[in-house]
C-alpha cells in the first residue's frame, strides 16, 4: 500500500481588534494527517447528476407535480432498477398506477439529522425498486413527528394524482414525480441546498457492473423541490 503524508503546517494568525484598544492573538494547533492508502479511482457505472425541478409551483416547497432525475454515466440494467423491467436495456418504462408508487420524504432522518427522500412501490418490481436515497440538506422540508407521504389514485374521490417514475434508457436518466401529498407536514425551505443522491447498490451496468459508491449531488445555486 502506498503511504500518504499529508502534515499541515503550524499556523499562528494575528488578529488586531481595530477601536477596541486592544489586539488578540490566536494560534491554530497543528495536526499531522496520516493516510494509510489512496484511495483507488473508482470503476463501473456512477451517478453522475442530480436535478430538482419545482412542478407545484412553489419553488423550495415540496409538492404534487415536483420532480427530481438522476443521471448516471453509463447505459443501466433495467431489470437492476425494477426486476420487471424485462423489455430491453434501451425500452423506456413508466411506473404511474394508481397507489403504485410511494414518495416519501423521512424526517431528519441522515446521519446528520436532514430529511431524506426515498422512493417504495407496490405490486410491481417485486416490492423492491432499487432508487437508494437523497440527503435533503435541510431538517425544515418534513415538521412535526412523522414523515411526508406523496402518492395517489385517480380512482380516488376526489381523485388524487399518483407519483411516477420515469425510466428514459437513451440519456439514462431516472425521474420521480411527486403525487398528491398524503400524509405529514411539509414546509417552503426558502433558499439553495445541496441535496445529495446516494444510489441503491444493487443497481448495475447493462453490462453487469455494479454500481460504485460515488454520489450525486444538485447544483448549489438552486432551490429543491
Ligand atoms: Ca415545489
Ligand atoms: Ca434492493
Ligand atoms: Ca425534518
Amino acid at each position: 500500500m502506498r503511504r500518504v503524508r499529508i502534515a499541515v503546517a503550524l499556523v499562528t494568525v494575528p488578529v488586531l481588534v481595530a477601536g477596541v484598544g486592544y489586539a488578540a492573538s490566536q494560534t491554530l494547533t497543528s495536526r499531522k494527517l496520516t493516510v494509510l492508502s489512496a484511495p483507488a479511482p473508482s470503476t463501473g457505472p456512477k451517478a453522475t447528476a442530480l436535478t430538482f425541478t419545482d412542478g407545484g409551483g412553489n419553488d423550495g416547497l415540496p409538492q404534487r407535480l415536483d420532480s427530481l432525475t438522476v443521471m448516471y454515466s453509463e447505459t443501466m440494467a433495467a431489470p437492476s432498477i425494477c426486476s420487471t423491467w424485462t423489455s430491453g436495456n434501451s425500452t423506456n418504462y413508466t411506473i404511474d398506477g394508481n397507489g403504485v408508487v410511494t414518495v416519501t420524504l423521512e424526517n431528519d432522518t441522515t446521519s446528520d439529522g436532514k430529511d431524506r427522500l426515498v422512493v417504495s412501490v407496490a405490486g410491481v418490481c417485486g416490492n423492491d425498486f432499487n432508487f437508494g436515497s437523497v440527503n435533503l440538506a435541510d431538517a425544515d422540508f418534513v415538521k412535526g413527528t412523522g414523515p411526508a407521504t406523496f402518492y395517489g389514485s385517480s380512482a380516488a374521490t376526489p381523485a388524487t394524482t399518483p407519483s411516477k417514475i420515469t425510466w428514459n434508457a437513451g440519456n439514462k436518466q431516472l425521474t420521480i414525480t411527486l403525487g398528491t401529498q398524503a400524509s405529514g407536514t411539509v414546509d417552503d425551505v426558502n433558499g439553495n441546498r445541496v441535496a445529495v443522491y446516494t444510489p441503491d447498490p444493487d443497481l448495475k451496468s447493462a453490462t453487469g457492473t455494479s454500481i460504485t459508491t460515488d454520489t450525486a449531488s444538485s447544483p448549489s445555486n438552486k432551490k429543491l423541490f
